[in-house]
């Protein structure tokens, strides 16, 4: 899955909203190196952000997902709380809902279940504006499992079929490096939920915390992270830099399909 940001400071000429041409040239750069889906999202969940309003989410984000759905193969998946914005975003041809919220947010859950696209479930303590102030746990793996089990009943019960579902630990939302790293190693945990895991790790804080590198210097960091998550039973990683991720990846696969008995070179 790759990134797409479509906030005022991406993709824009100065003015308020992302051009869609920039955007585009963008995604399907993505897609040339090997992503499935592209992430559009036009809220900043950043540490600290205020959030945006409903009118200015959808002048944002909406016009960029009609664009994309017309021109790329890869899934259109929509980074949004909002249901107003779930709405027309799928209407304009998303095919994933990736909620922060896990569809906690008023009338996300019933308009998420009356769109018949999939969801991504992830998991934050608190909300973005304060969430880094002063995380804690007792057990950081079994509270975010926890919270993940009772978000995908309240989804079942809300008609959305188990098909329809993803779940996420949502790394740094909420996490002190600490944390993060606690949860990466006991990722394979959520794989007893038989859905399939999503990871956002990409640039973020703890790999600049554990490299020293500045946000668009976090590749390498970047990469074995998501090695390290697929490793642990990740089936999609949210990636910025999909080449680099893609090649390590590609290893990854190589070296798993030797151990299972393959013999494609003689
Ligand atoms: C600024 C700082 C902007 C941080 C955006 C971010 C995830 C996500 C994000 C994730 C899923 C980022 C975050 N992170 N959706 N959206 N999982 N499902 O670092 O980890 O990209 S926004």
């Amino acid at each position: 899955m790759g990134v797409l940001n479509v906030t005022p400071d991406s993709f824009s000429d100065g003015g308020a909203f992302p051009r869609p041409g920039a955007a585009l040239t963008h995604a399907q750069a993505m897609c040339s190196e090997g992503a499935d889906i592209v992430d559009v999202g036009g809220q900043s969940t950043r540490p600290g952000a205020e959030s945006v309003s409903v009118q200015e989410e959808l002048d944002r984000t909406v016009p960029i997902v009609e664009s994309l759905a017309a021109r790329i193969d890869a899934v259109i998946s929509v980074d949004t709380s909002k249901p107003e914005v779930m709405r027309e975003a799928v209407n304009a041809g998303a095919g994933l809902i990736n909620d922060v919220y896990a569809l906690r947010q008023p009338g996300a859950l019933t308009t998420a279940a009356a769109l018949e696209v999939p969801v991504c479930l992830m998991h934050m303590q608190g909300e973005p504006r304060t969430m880094q102030l002063e995380p804690a746990y007792d057990d950081v793996v079994r509270e975010v499992d926890e919270f993940l089990s009772e978000r995908v009943s309240a989804c079942r019960q809300a008609g959305i079929g188990a098909e329809r579902l993803l779940i996420d630990p949502g790394f740094g939302f909420g996490k002190l490096l600490a944390h993060n790293l606690t949860l990466l190693r006991g990722l394979r945990r959520l794989t007893r939920h038989h859905l399939p895991i999503v990871v956002g790790l990409s640039r973020k804080g703890m790999i600049g915390q554990i490299t020293g590198a500045a946000m668009s210097e976090r590749v390498y960091g970047s990469a074995a992270a998501a090695l390290l998550a697929v490793q642990q039973g990740a089936n999609i990683v949210r990636v910025h830099d999909v080449r680099a991720t893609r090649e390590v990846l590609a290893v990854l696969a190589a070296v798993s399909a030797e151990q299972s008995g393959e013999q494609q070179l003689g």
